[in-house]
């Protein structure tokens, strides 16, 4: 009890109640390691939370609105909303496979939604927010039909990369608007697409440039989506164009044919899942949203915009509650390529994990100890098998077992003693690194200090070895394993967060009958249960060669589908195909880097009977000094393009993420074709 009290003095243990929330999966598709970077994270710290005492109300659902998924549901020939069920239940399920437990996963089509979303819209319009447009929206003469979003694909205003029409998916990231993308392409037919006017409604956004200036560097979380977001905002804002030609969605008010654009009512979800979660339960949801709650939201680093800069202006605008932390999640990289579904560099939660019979528990571990939150994960089978065999079978495992069994064994049960001062003071070290990692979402650090306490167990017993001891000072021998259970109690009430379902069976191993989901982490100082305990048994399993060679194979097979796929659907360049691209030397006469771009220079190219201006994402990679007088290989016939605003009349070759310059081996002239 005395850690209580320390805890809620020093580290600030909060009466406000906490609102968790997690980014809600689009159901149209299976869950997949991606999603779990999230979502584990933010089951981990919620259960943490909880066993220190906070009041925690943990909350998701799916999102069932936007184009792709009418676009899926289309293609198999059913309704978005029986596609958005089917893959509900599938996460529903999923994430409890994973024991994520959400206090409610709704589902943003569900009526509580279209409800809450006409409300606050209805409160945004009298608020003056909304204002009515024509804008210019591509249009499909031949599909006869309006095409929002990812109905569209082209070429990025603002940067010149492949895009889709709500967004710069491939090149700079940022959002685009209806209207705004170049070349469109419908994706229904894969005809060209024109423009045509309609009228839409858009969010003032920009009038809330200096209430963000002032929110952000206030909003706790993770520091990627604060200075991400400031950085947006300081850039200045646009208003947004909330509605959309479409009829899968939540209808506009006074407005039955055009519907709000999906990120507006997915982030309603949160509320509306905590309305339908406070009618189940009985308690008061607006004192959640209306009140003084903290509300973290757990997502992932890609839709930080949404939530750091269009969500809070939104809440603002409705007199809702706004956000107090932002828990934004690094990608995911499998074997060190790029996330890929098309590609195959993908690992699906059910179907290459748990149907293999593999427990829930050691993915959990691996995905939140292997690296800082916010930073890239690169996932790994064999990395994965030895975090697990190394640290939760070799450390943890271990050092549980070897007390348990001696403690049975040897002293017919825990002795009747009183654990050491210096042992509870390294218990007590470890609770205040744990939480104080906790609170700032360092998970990573926060499951170190708990590995720490158990490599500590390990040496302590191998030290003072009772073993032996227990042959000549049975009592000296007794009070070291005194001291070893407490701290098997400690790490079991620890890492619980960490490993549900072996924390509950640890928990039993330690002779209670309970859950272990009702004791605080004070526990961790005090007695137990009982003296008696059942007979122990090791905790976890290692994951052997052949399960690792499995694994690998599965995944490796992934990669192999897909690339036979994307073979087959290449056709084979003839040589005059090739020939018709006009590869020559060039020598790069200047350099300088495109304002407002880190990735951009301007070169200026010399090919001997002219020179030329070519803009080219080099710019993380070399000086300008380096590149001043290097030879380098030009596409010199691809079509012009703009990139920045600034003209370009060529590409540079070069190979791999670093970009390394393609160059002639032996000097010749500039502007020599290569064939
Ligand atoms: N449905 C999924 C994503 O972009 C999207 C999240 C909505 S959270 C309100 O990651
Ligand atoms: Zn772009």
């Amino acid at each position: 009890m005395i850690f209580i009290a320390s805890i809620a003095k020093n580290i600030g243990m909060s009466d406000r109640p906490l609102l968790v929330t997690c980014g809600l999966p689009y159901t149209n598709g299976p869950c997949h390691i991606g999603h779990l970077r999230t979502y584990v994270p933010a089951d981990f710290y919620v259960r943490y939370m909880r066993r220190a005492g906070e009041d925690v109300v943990f909350i998701c659902g799916s999102d069932n609105h936007g184009t792709p998924i009418v676009i899926s549901a289309e293609q198999e020939g059913i309704t978005p909303r029986e596609l958005s069920e089917r893959y509900h239940r599938h996460f529903d399920e999923t994430f409890r496979r994973m024991h994520i437990r959400f206090n409610h996963f709704g589902m943003t089509d569900d009526p509580t939604n279209h409800a809450r979303t006409r409300s606050i819209v209805q409160r945004l319009i009298d608020g003056g927010y909304v204002y009515e447009q024509t804008v210019c929206q591509s249009y499909c003469p031949a599909c006869e039909r309006f095409l929002p979003d990812r109905y569209v694909e082209g070429i990025c205003p603002y940067c010149g990369a492949p895009a889709r029409g709500d967004e710069c998916d491939q090149g700079c990231g940022k959002h685009l608007e209806p209207g705004e993308i170049k070349e469109p392409i419908c994706k229904v037919c894969g005809g060209k697409a024109e423009l045509r006017d309609q009228e839409h409604f858009f969010f003032r956004l920009g009038e809330f440039s200096d209430f963000l200036l002032d929110y952000l560097p206030r909003l706790g979380g993770t520091t990627n989506a604060r200075n991400y977001a400031l950085g947006w905002v300081r850039e200045g804002l646009h208003d947004w164009c909330i509605t959309r030609t479409l009829d899968w969605g939540v209808k506009f008010p006074a407005h039955e044919d055009l519907v709000v654009y999906v990120w507006v009512d997915a982030p309603i979800g949160y509320i509306s899942f905590t309305e339908e979660w406070g009618e189940k339960s009985g308690n008061d949801w607006t004192q959640l949203w209306c009140g003084d709650a903290r509300i973290t939201h757990f997502i992932g680093q890609d839709i930080i915009y949404h939530h750091c800069v269009f969500w809070p202006a939104l809440l603002r605008g409705a007199g809702y509650g706004l956000p107090s932390d932002v828990v934004a999640s690094g990608m995911v990289k499998i074997d060190d390529k790029t996330f890929s579904k098309t590609r195959g560099y993908v690992v699906w939660t059910n179907d290459d994990y748990l149907d293999q019979g593999l427990p829930a528990d050691y993915l959990r571990y691996y995905l939140l100890a292997y690296t800082s939150h916010t930073k890239e994960l690169n996932f790994s089978w064999k990395v994965f098998s030895e975090r697990v065999n190394n640290e939760l079978v070799d450390t943890l495992g271990n050092f549980m077992y070897r007390t348990l069994h001696f403690t049975v064994r040897k002293l017919g049960g825990i002795p009747d003693l009183d654990t050491d001062p210096e042992i509870i003071a390294e218990i007590e070290a470890t609770l205040a690194a744990v939480d104080t990692a906790m609170r700032d979402y360092e998970f990573k650090n926060a499951i170190d200090s708990m590995m720490a306490l158990a490599s500590f167990g390990n040496s302590y017993i191998q030290k003072n070895a009772p073993w032996k001891l227990i042959k000549e000072d049975e009592r000296a021998a007794a009070q070291i394993i005194r001291n070893c259970c407490q701290i098997v109690k400690a790490l079991v009430l620890l890492f619980e967060p960490v490993i549900p379902v072996k924390g509950q069976e640890a928990w039993e191993m330690l002779g209670y009958t309970d859950e272990i989901g009702a004791h605080g982490l004070g526990e961790a100082l005090t007695g137990f249960a009982g003296r008696d305990l059942p007979a122990p048994a090791p905790l976890f399993e290692k994951i052997d060669e052949d399960t690792l060679a499995r694994l690998e194979e599965i995944l490796h097979m992934r990669v192999e589908h897909a690339t036979m796929k994307e073979q087959k659907d290449e056709t084979l360049l003839s040589i005059d195909e090739f020939a018709a691209v006009d590869l020559r030397v060039a020598t790069i006469v200047e350099a300088e880097k495109i304002e407002g771009s880190d990735k951009l220079y301007k070169l200026i190219v010399d090919l001997g009977e002219e020179t030329r201006q070519v803009v080219s994402g080099i710019a993380r990679f070399y000086t300008p000094e380096e590149l001043i007088g290097t030879d380098v290989i030009l596409v010199a016939n691809l079509k012009p393009a703009k990139l920045f605003g600034v003209e370009s009349n060529g590409m540079i070759l070069a190979a791999g993420e670093d970009a390394s310059l393609l160059v002639p081996l032996r000097k010749v002239d500039p502007g020599t074709r290569i064939l």
